[in-house]
């Protein structure tokens, strides 16, 4: 029987063994469910950061957890060097299921934005005409799209980026949800693509204004720009809709999936386009060991089927609207700003007696409930999208408390 391991000896274990590049809550877990979390010593936690909204369906859904140990039991991984039975199936299913011709599949969302960033590079040479090596992308201030080098070339956040040059080339900055200055970028006649998520997620929630996405659309289309939407972390209906574009009716050129396409259980990404972009790549010019192996391609199709059968875009919509009402009820002047859209949320908080959304969060923790500052005075707040309505008043209560008690 191996040694049981306490929530102090796995924190001395990860500092000790570990490679120091997080800082988290001083918080162990060790079993999930749902939209709870315990820790070894049994203490339940509401998870209220779904493990940055790879968590949708809730932890250990059994109709995922069975697709994954059934194939695991089965067949892991082929390679793509021979066909399987899963992955062309997977493809259809996926591709139907968000109404794309082809799918690219990888395995981490920061490969899916490489892929999506391959694919614009060589679409804009074979196919807009745009002098070799000379395409550009246009990103937005305050993104984030993963930690690769590349992708670290074009953020804006020091820490992300600070230290880890030479940087990839071809990327133009601009100012996120401001349309002159995008208008004026995609005049550039090197832009290639506009990659943007639909909400900034790692910004603190940033949701842009109204009709944003749509005018960024119709601006690429005008200029045979690529629209790519990055929806890992909004996508799988945690904004209320299945993708958060949907709700101003964009169609991405290229779409960018990864976390709950798996519902948590394992890393899946997927890159979605039609045949004009997608076959700009032939074999041998872009791959991944692990891409659409048999398990990813159960788990997604599980993961997938849950959403619509439980109708999580749904929920996240009308419990969104909840939290969001409930939060701005809280009589506290820490309480800077609430925002988000479905169950994708943050508050501002304003620091008040030399306390700040660190001491907020750990105070939720004691009092039973998960979740993490991002850029020091903003706390995300993202449970599963299976949470119950009666579960959510509760979760809002215990945020009420910890946020009363610094008055
Ligand atoms: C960390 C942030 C969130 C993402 C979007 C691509 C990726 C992510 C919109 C890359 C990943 C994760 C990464 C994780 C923490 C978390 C995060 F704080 F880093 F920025 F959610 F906001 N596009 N986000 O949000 O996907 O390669 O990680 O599968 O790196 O600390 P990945």
């Amino acid at each position: 029987m191996s040694e049981k391991i306490t929530s102090q000896m796995a924190i001395e274990m990860e500092g000790r063994y570990g490679a120091h590049n997080y800082h988290p809550l001083p918080v162990v877990l060790s079993r999930g469910e749902g939209v709870f979390l315990w820790s070894p010593e049994g203490k339940r936690y509401f998870d209220f950061l779904s493990a940055y909204s790879a968590v949708n369906q809730g932890h250990c859904h059994p109709r995922i957890i069975e697709a994954l140990t059934d194939q695991a039991k089965t067949l892991t991984l082929t390679s793509r060097a021979f066909y399987n039975d899963c992955l062309g199936p997977y493809e259809k299913f996926v591709t139907e299921y968000f109404g794309y011709d082809k799918v690219l599949p990888m395995n981490t969302g920061a490969e899916g934005d490489e892929t999506a960033i391959k694919l614009c590079r060589k679409w804009a040479y074979e196919v807009k005409g745009i002098p070799a090596n000379k395409a550009k992308i246009v990103v937005c201030e305050g993104n984030f799209h993963g930690r690769t080098t590349t992708i670290i070339s074009m953020s804006t956040d020091p820490d992300a980026r600070g230290g880890f040059g030479p940087y990839t080339p071809g990327f133009e900055i601009v100012p996120y949800n401001d349309i002159p200055v995008l208008e004026k970028a995609l005049d550039d006649p090197n832009v290639a693509g506009f990659l943007v998520e639909p909400i900034q997620g790692e910004a603190g929630v940033y949701v842009p204004e109204d009709g944003y996405l749509r005018k960024a659309f119709d601006l690429c289309k005008a200029k045979n720009i690529l629209f790519i939407a990055d929806e890992v972390q909004t996508g799988i209906a945690r904004t209320g809709r299945l993708l958060a574009c949907d709700h101003e009716g964009v169609r991405p050129d290229i779409l960018i999936l990864g976390k709950a396409l798996s519902g948590g259980v394992f890393p899946i990404s997927a890159v979605l386009a039609d045949d004009p972009i997608m076959l700009v790549i032939k074999p041998g010019q872009h791959g991944s060991t692990f891409g659409g192996n048999p398990i990813a391609a159960k788990v997604a199709i599980a993961a997938l089927t849950v959403v619509k059968e439980e109708k999580l875009a749904e929920r996240a919509e009308k419990l969104g609207e909840i939290f969001r009402q409930e939060m701005k009820k809280i009589d506290s002047d820490m309480i800077e700003l609430v925002r988000g859209k479905g169950l994708l949320n943050a508050i501002v908080v304003h620091p008040k007696n030399g306390k700040e959304a660190w001491d907020v969060c750990l105070k939720m923790s004691e009092l039973g409930l998960l979740a993490k500052p991002t850029h020091q005075h903003i706390i995300r707040f993202a449970p599963p999208l299976v949470i119950t309505e009666e579960q959510l008043m509760e979760a809002i209560g215990i945020i009420k408390t910890a946020i009363m008690s610094f008055n």
